[in-house]
């Protein structure tokens, strides 16, 4: 098939709790200010509401990933992730996302980017956001990729094949202040990255309980003003520099389990609360737990014979296998993390976006949405 030059080919895919839309890299402008002018046309951003594209007026529903062959030998396909602001014409390659990552080993297959397995089809990818990589593997009976089956993950209605995720250690340090404990304004943290920056903060240390609905926490606005000032001063100890336009650290905050996990957990990624939790957030939090001295190691159930870590969020919980080694100076390091996630093919097409002609530039000042209140953190992230 053709498509005329404002007709892109995309699949739209959950994956994990996440949902995005996934183009090969070919069908896309390969220079990224164009490539992001139209990826901001395809999903009606910048607007509260995404109304005019495919975006679903939410980050975890703002997502793109950029799909193609790898010139790597230790992989099969580089995927780029994109996370499309909703209420600022913004995107940034500032983050990866575990969830969408999900999708690729099957788009990866639909797309005739890799040949499946008779059975299972393996697929080797590299993150192209962060240098690291991930094998998933998923059911390819009879060569096609198989989306149905009994894998239940929280945050998910009803159930689908299991897409196995296994991540070799990252690339970077696991702590990448060098320590296992900082202290910012006044409140104890633990910065990890095990994929995804993220600062550990125990929820009394901040005078909520852990235990609240994300809405309740969005509106807080004393919070807010804490976990923002927290934020921009944890970046700078991360090394990330000034992160106030960035998506990235996330802020996870840690209670006692509640129903039998190892730890409870609300995630700011960064303003809004997310329903549940990432998967390179989880691995985070998991490698977190496991560090002596850790703000969450004190609070944490952990099982000492297991690798498994059962991190409880809003919807549910997540399990994860997280097991830690350490460098040749003694400082912890990730040694293996695995998860299963599920993902599913909603929709193929071509893509139509909006004319750049038409196109807004700042958002919508009539949303009958009103945008959540502490705008001032930088808006619906
Ligand atoms: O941490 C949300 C999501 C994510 C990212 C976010 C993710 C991950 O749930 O790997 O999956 O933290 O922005 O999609």
């Amino acid at each position: 098939m053709t498509h005329g030059p404002e007709e892109v080919p995309c699949l739209l895919m959950r994956g994990g709790t996440s949902k995005g839309a996934y183009f090969r890299a070919a069908d896309l402008p390969a220079e990224p200010a164009l490539r992001d002018a139209l990826l901001l046309r395809v999903m009606g951003s910048p607007d509260p509401r995404q109304i005019d594209g495919l975006g679903g007026a939410h980050p975890l529903t703002s997502k793109v990933a950029v799909i193609s062959p790898s010139a790597d030998p230790c992989a099969d396909v580089d995927y780029l992730f994109l996370q499309v602001a909703v209420d600022r014409p913004e995107v940034s390659d500032r983050q990866n996302c575990g969830n969408i990552l999900a999708g690729v080993g099957p788009f990866a297959v639909e797309r005739g980017l890799v040949a499946p397995g008779r059975q299972e089809t393996a697929v080797r990818i590299r993150m192209v956001n962060s240098g690291d990589y991930a094998t998933a593997t998923f059911p390819t009976p009879g060569g096609r990729v198989d989306y149905t089956g009994g894998a239940e993950i929280s945050g998910v209605p009803g159930s689908a094949a299991p897409v196995v995720i296994e991540f070799p250690p990252g690339a970077g340090p696991l702590l990448p202040t060098g320590h296992v404990r900082d202290e910012i304004d006044g409140v104890a943290v633990t910065c990890v990255d095990n994929g995804m920056p993220t600062v550990l903060i125990a929820a009394a240390s901040l005078e909520v309980t852990g235990y609240e609905l994300p809405r309740d926490l969005e509106e807080d606005v004393a919070l807010a003003d804490r976990l923002r000032k927290i934020r921009l001063a944890a970046g700078r100890l991360m090394g990330l520099g000034d992160v106030s336009e960035t998506t990235v650290p996330k802020l996870t905050l840690l209670a006692a389990p509640r129903d039998g996990g190892a730890v409870t957990t609300r995630t700011f990624i960064p303003v809004r609360c997310h329903p549940s939790i990432g998967v390179l957030g989880a691995a985070s939090v998991a490698a977190g737990l496991r560090i002596e001295g850790s703000v969450g190691a004190e609070l944490a159930e952990l099982s000492a014979d297991s690798d498994r870590i059962r991190i409880e969020h809003p919807s549910g919980f997540l399990d994860i296998e997280s097991s830690l080694g350490a460098t040749p100076d003694g400082l912890p390091s990730a040694r293996r993390t695995a998860v299963v996630r599920t993902a599913r093919k909603i929709f193929d097409g071509v893509v139509f976006p909006r004319s750049a002609e038409t196109a807004p530039l700042s958002p919508s000042p009539l949303s009958p949405l009103s945008p959540l209140s502490p705008r001032s953190s930088g808006g619906q992230r």
